[in-house]
């Protein structure tokens, strides 16, 4: 017969040995470390240097703030650091973010004259009690912790911006696929098992003076939760900030959603917010607690680099909407 106490005892069992069987069932998956991926084509030399500190057992954090470093200090690559593209009146105002496996991070926007705003970013995440510091007191912030004031106004940046000026009434650019792109974002997991992410830009081509765009903000153009995976941006940044779009992106995947569906589905969702859709570019790039990755994108075109142990830094194409 049973009393009161087997009855409750077996009501106790019944779910701890569900929940065992279950754990049984779902065989662990190998995970894939470590591993690094960078959006477009950027992303295969500043992969190469976060791959030597990830594959040496470096951390994810420092992977990515290596991998950042490289655009933002090549000339050639125009949408990021020295040589990145002014806004309307000529200045390169630059927007950054950094994000680690804590979920502490670390942001500047509208920095000027630094040629690394992601290292400024990671000294405002480890320095300061703030998340944020933009304009005068990033750059006042940035002088005090020993980096240098340069010109990142390149001839060639000034020269194609002057062109734009005579052909072009003085209103900011939307087509970001078409000739305003790239912006860097990086997210890797180390052999530790650690997510971080990374994410620099000078922003929006000929913006209005004083605009900052998704990449600096938490979650709109970076955000990682070292439980589930992390996520970055790139393209009309405005579009991204209105659907917090990189937090959503994680929350698809929190859902069991894997990153490229997460990814779609983030592209879906700012679809339906955006009838102008048509007219931007937006692209998603994430990252799960397993190694697995994936992208989505508005319009095609977007490509990212991938460096793990079986891809040694391939350039992928993203799968798009239109
Ligand atoms: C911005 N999201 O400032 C950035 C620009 C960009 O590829 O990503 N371009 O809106």
């Amino acid at each position: 017969m049973t009393n009161r106490r087997s009855f409750l005892s077996t009501l106790m069992a019944g779910p701890a040995l569900a929940l065992s069987t279950s754990v049984r069932a779902i065989s662990p998956r190998k995970t894939n470390k470590p591993i690094i991926i960078s959006t477009w084509d950027h992303g295969v030399p500043a992969n190469e240097a976060g791959w030597a500190i990830l594959s040496a057992g470096g951390s994810a954090l420092d992977a990515v703030e290596a991998a950042a470093r490289v655009p933002e200090a090549d000339p050639k690559s125009r949408s990021v650091g020295l040589g990145g593209r002014p806004d309307r009146d000529g200045f390169v105002t630059l927007d950054a973010c950094i994000m680690n496996e804590k979920g502490n991070c670390g942001s500047v926007a509208f920095l000027q004259n630094i040629m690394h705003p992601i290292s400024v970013a990671r000294k405002v995440m480890e320095k300061t009690p703030h998340v944020m510091l933009v304009g005068e007191g990033a750059l006042q912030f940035a002088l005090d912790q020993g980096f240098k004031k340069e010109n990142l106004l390149t001839e060639e940046s000034e020269k194609e911006w002057k062109e734009w000026l005579k052909a072009n009434p003085p209103a900011p650019k939307q087509k970001i696929n078409i000739e305003n792109h790239d912006t860097i974002g990086v997210i890797a997991l180390d052999e530790a098992g650690n997510l971080s992410g990374a994410c620099t830009t000078s922003g929006a081509s000929y913006k209005l003076h004083g605009r900052v765009g998704d990449s600096p903000i938490i979650g709109a153009g970076l955000f990682v939760d070292n439980e589930v995976g992390a996520a970055t941006a790139t393209g009309w940044g405005e579009a991204v900030i209105r659907i917090a779009g990189t937090h959503l992106v994680v929350e698809y995947m929190r859902q069991g959603k894997s990153p490229e569906t997460a990814c779609r589905l983030a592209v879906e969702r700012l679809i339906s917010k955006n009838p102008d859709y048509r007219d931007i570019q937006v692209g998603f790039l994430a990252l799960n607690k397993a190694g697995e990755y994936g992208a989505y994108c508005i319009q095609p075109g977007f490509d990212y680099a991938v460096y793990d142990k079986q891809t040694p830094n391939k350039l992928l194409k993203s799968g798009s909407r239109l």
